[in-house]
């Protein structure tokens, strides 16, 4: 059984509107913790991070409210990478998608601690792979992955020595609005994206055994990032940027199960919950009962195909 972090990180500032620094503590009430401990996993709740001043920064007319920005990534980093040193897997309670350059980072860390690559699964509709001077919007929670890639012009919110992921392990799963930039970054720094499309016509299992495979065969950690927009707005409508067309409730269910099959998962990110826009806690509720399957709830007993 696994000793499990929960870290609260109540950002909003990077989606350019209110409500998801209320995640965390919709997440809590949702029960997130008392569904892992009856699963028999043990459970710490860290509360929620502090934000670690970023007064260093000047404002950015591209990045929209990047101090507060980096204050969360800041603190995350440290966070994250204290909890899984400790052999403990984070799950970071979010807040908008800007606080996975913080979480990923202190991964990314971790994992050139102890020599393995790190890979990241990242389930969204969007690529969030902006910079800002790509970024349409200047929404900070549309750059993440290009800022642990590496990638584009990025004011010093973590130091520039930090290790990196490269772009090559990021999978990107049930992307379907992309912007034009974004389209020409992904493509030419390899990322690895399988979108609704390739959704449909694959099928989720496939493409979940071709990226397993793939990281057990680098030896690697991966990093699993969950965007509530990954799925179908009807299923979870508590997020600020719906996109029809989304991820079935099976078939998010069945990523998670076979993630948990294969032993592979280090750490995950429940991000962009608004619990302002949800429906009586149904995004909230779909996202704790996805948790559950992560860390093993299953119908009946199956052989793992890795045995
Ligand atoms: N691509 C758009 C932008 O950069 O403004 C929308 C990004 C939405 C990001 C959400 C969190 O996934
Ligand atoms: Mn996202
Ligand atoms: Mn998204
Ligand atoms: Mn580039």
């Amino acid at each position: 059984m696994t000793t499990i972090t929960l870290i609260g990180a109540p950002i909003e500032e990077g989606s350019g509107r209110r409500g998801a620094a209320m995640g965390p503590t919709a997440l809590r009430i949702a029960g997130i913790d008392t569904v892992l401990r009856d699963l028999g996993h043990t459970v710490h709740d860290e509360g929620d991070v502090k934000p670690l001043p970023a007064r260093d920064l000047a404002n950015h007319p591209g990045a929209n409210n990047l101090q507060i920005v980096a204050a969360f990534a800041r603190a995350l980093h440290d966070s994250v990478h204290d909890t899984v040193r400790k052999g403990h897997f984070p799950i970071i309670l979010g807040g908008d998608h800007a606080l996975s350059m913080g979480s990923v980072s202190g991964m990314a860390r971790h994992a050139a601690d102890v020599g393995r690559p790190l890979f990241v699964l990242w389930l969204d509709a969007h690529a969030d792979f902006n910079s800002p001077s790509t970024s349409p919007s200047g929404n900070m929670h549309g750059m993440p992955v290009a800022f642990f890639c590496g990638q584009a012009e990025f004011a010093p919110i973590l130091p520039s020595d930090r290790p990196l992921v490269d772009p090559k392990k990021v999978f990107q799963v049930g992307i379907r609005s992309v912007d034009d930039r974004e389209r020409e970054e992904i493509t030419e720094h390899g990322v690895r994206v399988f979108d609704m499309r390739a959704v449909d016509e694959l099928g989720m299992a496939h493409i979940m055994r071709q990226i397993l495979e793939e990281v057990r065969a680098a030896n690697g950690l991966l990093h699993v990032s969950l965007d509530v927009d990954f799925m179908d707005p009807e299923l979870a409508p508590g997020v600020g940027t719906t996109v029809p067309g989304g991820a079935t409730f099976r078939e998010a269910h069945l990523i998670m199960e076979v993630l948990w099959e294969s032993g592979l998962v280090s750490s995950l990110d429940v991000v962009e919950l608004n619990p302002f826009l949800d429906d009586r806690g149904k995004s909230a509720r779909i996202l704790v009962e996805l948790t559950a399957s992560l860390f093993g709830r299953r119908v009946l007993d199956r052989p793992t195909r890795s045995a």
